[in-house]
């Protein structure tokens, strides 16, 4: 295994095999056996261009041998930012092939964040589009490229100016290596909780697992159209079951730029969608946005929503509106994902945030000492199992606090499981704001801000937001004359950090309040800035 990873203890490995849990598939293979089945049938559609399954692994294949010509070979990490476009898919799959990593960096990062990624992953490569949003990523490549010197390759998709246009790198198939099923994938990035985002080694059989069983919970088949919004980058429209797992059970991919309605309800009409994945936000917009639209919705079956905590008031409403059924979706990179099943009653949908997809998904709801709480009570959400990772790549000292003794992942969340075992998620104990789904690391833009030469101290917390759920809010201490909210704002976009990340509202404020131990109270300062917004909004 890569070096800098945690494998699973022997006997668990050796029973996730036995269970037939790791079935020894490697991506490179599901895509040919695919192909081979499936052929003519189409498994991507992205505007008008429609690729089959015989033509995808046909310009995989090619792609990866342009990619070895480059040099890049197996275990390399390749940092992959590309949006919702089919050549995410041939790159990805190319690099499965020839057992290059790819590091899934999402579309909204900024300089900062990559060059990080390149940086801690020591890559080789680089993949972009040229442009997407009105955002130019070769003028990101070319920072990056200066701040990582030992950076080989930036592959374009579209105009690559000076550097390697993908158009180039499709040559004739070559021999690949043979990838072990058992052997990392690739890195999918953690929320963070603590300082910057830590990487997360998925191998082969951990996440075929995932997805295998995902779309199985979903009743994927063939016929299955999926509509990727959400950038598939991320863990959730990826394999949850996302569009890896459509591409496992056979069905096809429909990709649309974003999540307006306008662009998604008009795929959802022309395609026949069967299933979409939303976050919160989205789901309260499209509600907002089919009275005023008269696209026919119908084909419909599935409304995945999960990323953060969706209202009951709004899930309700989900079944009337769309006349489908509403899954919430309760998971997270590092492996666990619970899901409400397709025929569980209203009720259940409505109330709960699902059970685990896995019956060998094992949890644990704990008190601060680790003490399993009493049935129905809100603790600590402890996990394990057959795709729940056992370590962060290359973080020895944070894996010894994020997991415990024997294996158990913390998740951070705080939840309490109801008799049915179905989860509820209640809060959180990490340094995190969930921003609709969007995970920002207090620490991490604390750090940011405490580069500014006026900030003396600064803690960032959530406060609470009639749509995103959550959003931040920076509590600076400043030193001397206070900067300006539009300074530091200012600030924080020069240094190339990710819009989502730049705090929603700055507050100035002379002291923290403090724990009984002395340290920032952040509880106390959540409370400040949500009667500060309650009393605006009454007066
Ligand atoms: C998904 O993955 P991540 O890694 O971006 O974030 C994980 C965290 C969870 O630990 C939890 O704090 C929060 O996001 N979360 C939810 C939630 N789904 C995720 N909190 C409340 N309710 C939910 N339904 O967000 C992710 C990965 C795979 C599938 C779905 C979501």
């Amino acid at each position: 295994m890569l070096t800098g990873c945690c494998e699973w203890p022997k006997e668990f490995a050796e029973r996730y095999r036995e269970k037939g849990c790791w079935r020894g598939e490697t991506f490179g293979e599901m895509l040919r056996e695919r192909a081979e089945k499936h052929g003519d049938r189409i498994a991507l559609t992205s505007g008008d261009t429609y690729v089959s399954y015989a033509v995808l692994d046909n310009k995989v294949d090619r792609l990866a041998a342009g990619l070895r010509s480059l040099g890049i070979k197996q275990e390399d990490r390749v940092v992959l930012q590309l949006p919702n476009v089919v050549e995410f898919f041939e790159v990805c799959f190319a690099l499965f092939r020839i057992g290059a990593l790819p590091v899934f960096a999402l579309p909204s990062h900024r300089s900062s964040e990559i060059s990080y990624f390149c940086e801690f992953a020591e890559a080789t490569a680089y993949i972009i589009s040229d442009k997407q949003l009105g955002f130019d990523y070769r003028k990101l490549a070319r920072k990056v490229k200066e701040k990582v010197p030992t950076l080989q390759h930036v592959i374009v998709v579209g105009e690559e100016e000076e550097f390697i246009g993908i158009h180039d790198l499709y040559m004739n198939p070559v021999n690949q290596p043979q990838i072990q099923s058992n052997d990392v994938a690739f890195l999918q990035l953690s929320g963070g909780t603590t300082g910057l985002s830590k990487l997360i080694p998925r191998t082969h059989d951990d996440y075929i697992y995932s997805l295998r069983t995902s779309a199985e919970i979903c009743k994927l088949d063939k016929d299955s159209v999926y509509l990727a919004v959400l950038p598939v980058a991320h863990n959730y429209p990826l394999s949850s079951p996302g569009v890896l797992g459509t591409l496992y059970a056979g069905g096809r991919i429909v990709l649309a730029s974003g999540g307006s309605p306008d662009e998604a309800f008009s795929l959802i009409e022309k395609e026949r969608v069967t299933i979409t994945a939303l976050v919160p936000p989205l789901a309260m917009v499209w509600l907002d946005a089919v009275a005023s639209r008269n696209n026919d919705l119908s084909s419909l079956q599935v409304l995945q929503v999960g990323g953060a905590k969706f209202s009951a008031e709004v899930a309700k409403r989900i079944r009337p509106t769309f006349n489908c059924t509403l899954q919430q979706v309760f998971g997270m990179a590092e492996g666990l994902v619970n899901y409400t099943r397709l025929d569980d009653s209203e009720e259940i949908i409505i109330h709960t945030q699902g059970r685990p997809m896995s019956e060998f998904d094992e949890i644990r709801v704990v008190d601060e000492k680790d003490h399993d709480v009493g049935p129905g009570q809100v603790g600590g959400l402890l996990t394990r199992g057959p795709y729940t990772i056992r370590g962060y790549y290359k973080a020895e000292e944070h894996n010894a606090k994020s997991f415990t003794s024997d294996g158990f992942y913390r998740t951070g969340d705080l939840v309490k499981v109801n008799e049915q075992g179905y989860l509820i998620v209640e809060g959180r104990d990490k340094d995190q704001i969930n921003r609709g789904g969007e995970k920002v690391a207090a620490e991490e833009v604390e750090n940011h801000l405490l580069a500014h030469s006026a900030v003396h101290d600064v803690a960032i917390v959530s406060m609470p937001d009639d749509y995103l759920g959550e959003r931040t809010c920076a509590f600076v201490i400043a030193r001397g004359q206070a900067p300006t909210v539009s300074d530091l704002k200012r600030f924080l976009r020069n240094r190339g950090i990710a819009a989502y990340k730049i705090p929603d509202r700055i507050e100035f404020i002379k002291s923290f309040p403090q724990t009984g131990v002395g340290k920032v109270s952040k509880k106390e300062l959540r409370k400040v800035i949500a009667e500060k917004l309650n009393s605006t909004v009454q007066s």
